[in-house]
């Protein structure tokens, strides 16, 4: 059986990501755990999502929140027990609601047993479950690869008298997919939690599993502390791949799991090799092609001719994951939206946008309230390695200290990892203790409260929009055309399915814009919209800022 949106059930699903340690604290230390994820059920079946991906909630010591594993089949102390595991699994089947479950198998943390026994010798049994090297001849590390967290990719062990490779921090070292019997550790995990009762799985980092025969130097220019990344030079290759198939045909395949592959590109086009269903290897992905923060990059025209690129690859072969936010990128509506004058519809206008494209939308956890980015006024606030590193590097490049913390306050991953804001109770309800990371001081204005008591609040507009999914077929199912509007920041377009047509209309700006004669047609029927046009639709010649509707047309122009 193939991993292919041909089962029903993949292409209805909209999937809301928890990042537990953000999500509720239960017991007032702090740190959201699951317990505090089950305090929460019934706001995630009233939202209408259908499926969970957990970020991980295995034993870790945390060096990276939780993506260094010491023990997959165990639960962090701090989220709680399997127990409570068992629970808030057995919440989600009574509730129809699927579970993903991130997997990080590029690496797992330096504390894991098999990196313990790994390092303490060169020939002990699990001495080849990790990447080692000897010095380079002259000494030093083996190559001029760099971290992705900083610094070189390489960490001496004394006691092999060889180096261990890290794509991510040093405490991160990277598993050896070469080695089969660290591969049947791997597919027994798997196996296990699928038996455990998982959907399927959010497959982190992926993309870099093989590492090039000989450990050549990377090209690319060197960073400002000397090391070149290679990670994405890497990504990709044949040999990723079959591993990648090995798992499809051994787990993934066979027990009919949804996979999402967190996957690096070199080119957009890429990502047909990971999902093509003919190539059995994920589901969908979530692709990304340096930078991945864009914040020079994006525009609202790309957005939806990336999605149009998607569509002409594979069409109706392939599956694909929409989304704008997630755990390693800012608040999507500081980002491609405005957090401040237009908050309101261009959070709205967003999440329209990944309800109305083709593919399985994915929200992430208080896109739905419209939380917002939140910028710390010093670098010791950030607890984001990433942030760190970045802001090091910056100020090697010779960056002014104070123009590098604004890079840090839009880039951080820490902007989409602040509390969850659930009240205007002290520290948005998250927490009775000290929260691990600062709350947006905006909750009291913006929070779940609040918007579950105004109608016309984001949080009602997103349940809304996962509603009208489940109504109208042709939001899961549609061919997708583009139409032409003649301008850049105002997009449209139309979603087909047996009798049906939708069309979805965005003012993708902070200025009016005039309709296009004809772009809406006649007797059109205004399904949702960023704005409440009390007057109805029929005469409109403007929009406003941000405004962005759903029709429905009339049979006889489908
Ligand atoms: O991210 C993969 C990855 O390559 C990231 O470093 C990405 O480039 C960066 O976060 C973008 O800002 C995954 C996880 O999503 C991330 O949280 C982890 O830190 C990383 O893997 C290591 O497990
Ligand atoms: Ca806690």
């Amino acid at each position: 059986m193939q991993t292919s949106p041909q089962q029903d059930w993949i292409q209805d699903l909209v999937v809301y990501q928890i990042y537990p340690r953000s999500f509720q604290d239960s017991n007032g230390d702090g740190i959201g755990d699951l317990p505090g994820v089950l305090q929460h059920m019934d706001y995630l079946e009233q939202l209408g999502i259908n499926a969970i991906w957990l970020s991980p909630v295995y034993r870790s010591p945390n060096d990276d929140n939780g993506y260094d594993i010491s023990g997959y089949q165990e639960i962090m102390e701090e989220f709680g027990t399997m127990a409570d595991w068992e629970a808030f699994r057995d919440q989600c089947k009574a509730r129809g609601i699927r579970i993903l479950m991130d997997l990080v198998v590029n690496h797992s943390s330096d504390e894991h047993p098999w990196f313990e026994e790994s390092r303490s010798s060169r020939d002990n049994p699990k001495s080849d479950y990790y990447i080692w090297h000897d010095p380079a001849p002259a000494g030093g590390p083996p190559n001029n690869w760099a971290s992705v967290f900083g610094g070189s990719a390489w960490e001496f062990e004394p006691r092999r008298g060889q180096y261990y490779l890290h794509i991510f921090s040093k405490k991160q070292p990277d598993l050896n997919w070469d080695c089969p019997a660290l591969r049947e550790e791997i597919f027994s995990m798997m196996d296990w939690w699928a038996e455990k009762g998982v959907d399927g799985f959010r497959v982190d980092a992926i993309s870099y599993l093989e590492k090039p025969q000989g450990f050549p130097d990377s090209p690319l220019p060197p960073q400002p502390d000397g090391y070149s990344l290679f990670n994405n030079w890497v990504a990709g290759s044949e040999g990723t791949h079959r591993y990648i198939r090995m798992m499809h045909d051994r787990v993934f395949g066979p027990r009919g799991l949804v996979t999402v592959g967190e996957v690096s590109l070199n080119r957009p086009e890429e990502v047909v090799d990971y999902v093509d269903p003919d190539r059995r290897e994920f589901t969908m992905a979530i692709p990304f092609v340096p930078p991945v923060v864009e914040i020079a990059t994006w525009s609202p025209e790309k957005l939806v001719a990336d999605a149009a690129r998607d569509w002409a690859l594979l069409g109706e072969r392939g599956w694909w994951a929409r989304f704008l936010s997630n755990h390693d990128k800012p608040r999507q509506v500081s980002l491609y939206g405005s957090d401040k004058a237009f908050w309101e519809p261009s959070a709205k206008l967003l999440g329209l946008l990944i309800h109305t494209l083709p593919g399985t939308p994915f929200l992430y956890q208080g896109e739905e309230l419209g939380m917002t980015n939140l910028a710390f006024s010093s670098i010791d606030q950030y607890n984001d390695p990433e942030a760190k590193n970045r802001y090091r590097q910056l100020l090697l490049e010779g960056t002014d200290p104070a123009e590098a913390l604004r890079t840090i306050q839009l880039e951080s991953r820490d902007n989409a990892r602040t509390p969850m804001q659930w009240d205007d109770s002290p520290n948005a309800g998250f927490t009775t203790g000290t929260p691990w990371l600062q709350v947006n001081p905006n909750y009291t204005r913006i929070n779940a409260a609040a918007q579950e008591r105004d109608p016309a609040s984001i949080l009602h507009f997103y349940r809304a929009l996962i509603a009208l999914r489940k109504e109208h077929p042709a939001l899961s199912r549609g061919d997708f055309a583009q139409v032409a509007t003649g301008s850049p920041t105002l997009l449209a377009y139309r979603r087909t399915h047996a009798r049906e047509t939708l069309l979805t209309v965005l003012n993708f700006s902070s200025q009016p814009a005039e309709l296009p004669q004809g772009l809406v047609p006649q007797d059109a029927q205004a399904l949702l919209s960023s704005y409440n046009r009390e007057g109805g639709w029929q005469g409109t010649s403007t929009l406003r800022p941000y405004e962005a509707t759903l029709f429905l047309l009339p049979a006889a122009q489908a």
